[in-house]
């Protein structure tokens, strides 16, 4: 292990920006020369953002299957394969975004096993702006309540909360969220972000540098809650080679994913997160959904050619069978002039969280 790398935990509920942060911040600490390694985390392999940020040049060590917390060995393993390298400055872990309790699980025994291995910053968590003032609302931002219940508990143990998506913001309506997440989070430092533009990734970047305290504090979390929250949501990950007559990729994975969106909405489907990314060589597309269509972005350009391959991980508030059969339902309708081929695809209903460690004190 390089004892001077660094650990940077960066949580947060599904859509909140997790993997964007992650690749800017990876971009950020380059341009100041240091040596970055990322991890990435899911129940389930096929990850659109292992191949997202490994499309953008980023080193990436994946911990699939498992979460961080229920395969604490394995996210170690994945410390590891980056701090190999003597010249690895900071990896930043993003942990799946249904994961709550990460001071108990991951920050203590990180501090009490690890600390003489590996530097080990605040734990810092990402939010959607818009779902953050539903929930300081008193709401459940359109979610289930027992997910609900687990997006409060990841604020709650929050070093660092980072408001992300501010570019969405009007200042005014940013200072107002500030102000009332400081209230609700009192003994957590609130920061304001664009992943996407950039705007606040420095200024986190050098507190998380800063700081030599981490997971400050243990919140008590029912697992009873908590497994429902995860087990509300169908959870689908699956890969298609696709191929046809020159097919135009961009129009392609959009109308695929527009239409996905609109059957999740039309059948009251509440969205936590759904992802797909069209690789055709070495070009991409990726575009994501985290409610309605308003919420639908499209990155990159696959461009047009007669075969591709397309990841989708999708997690919806419905049974995993449903979500299979919804998935399957609109590819179809998207792929009757092409060949379509199962790659993997795997479709499951998170089990119940069962942590490698859970300390009931501050190491
Ligand atoms: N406007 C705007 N959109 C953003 C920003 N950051 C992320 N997004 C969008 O939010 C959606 C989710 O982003 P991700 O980075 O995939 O979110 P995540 O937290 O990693 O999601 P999971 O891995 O599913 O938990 C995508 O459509 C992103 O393009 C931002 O700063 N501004
Ligand atoms: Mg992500």
């Amino acid at each position: 292990m390089n004892k001077n790398a660094k650990v940077i935990l960066t949580g947060g509920f599904l859509g909140a920006g997790k993997t964007t942060l992650l690749l800017k911040a990876a971009q950020h600490l380059t341009k100041r020369g240091k040596k970055v390694g990322l991890i990435t985390n899911d129940q389930a392999p096929e990850l659109v953002d292992s191949t997202l940020l490994t499309g953008n040049g980023q080193k990436v060590a994946e911990v699939s299957g498992s979460c961080f917390c229920c395969n604490f060995n394995g996210f170690i393993k994945a410390v590891q394969q980056h701090s190999v390298d003597q010249s690895t400055d900071y990896i930043i872990a993003e942990p799946v975004g249904s994961c709550t309790d990460l001071s108990a699980t991951i920050m203590q025994p990180l501090k009490q096993y690890w600390s003489d291995k590996i530097g080990i910053t605040p734990l810092s968590v990402v939010a959607d702006p818009e779902r953050l003032s539903e929930i300081l609302d008193g709401g459940n931002a359109g979610l289930h309540e027992d997910a609900a219940y687990i997006f409060r508990k990841q604020l709650e143990e929050s070093d660092i909360i980072v408001i992300n998506k501010i570019d969405l913001l009007p200042a005014p309506l940013l200072s107002d969220l500030v102000s009332r997440t400081k209230q609700a989070f009192p003994s957590s430092t609130v920061m304001t972000v664009s992943a996407k533009t950039g705007e606040g990734v420095d200024a986190w970047l050098d507190e998380v540098i800063r700081r030599n305290d981490a997971g400050n504090k243990l919140v008590e979390v029912d697992y009873d809650v908590y497994a429902h929250g995860e087990a509300v949501l169908g959870w689908l990950n699956g890969t298609v080679a696709l191929q046809g007559k020159a097919s135009d990729w961009d129009r392609f994975i959009t109308s695929f994913m527009s239409d996905l969106c609109l059957r999740f909405e039309t059948e009251k489907l509440p969205i936590g997160h759904v992802k797909a990314i069209l690789e055709n060589g070495s070009a991409a597309a990726v575009v994501n959904f985290t409610g309605g269509l308003k919420t639908i972005s499209v990155r990159g350009d696959a461009g047009s050619s007669d075969k591709c391959k397309l990841t989708i991980n999708a997690r919806v508030e419905t049974t995993p069978e449903n979500l299979d059969a919804t998935v399957r339902a609109v590819l179809s309708a998207h792929t009757a002039d092409l060949t379509c081929t199962e790659v993997a695809w795997k479709f499951l209903m998170p089990g119940r969280p069962n942590p490698t460690y859970r300390f009931d004190k501050v190491a």
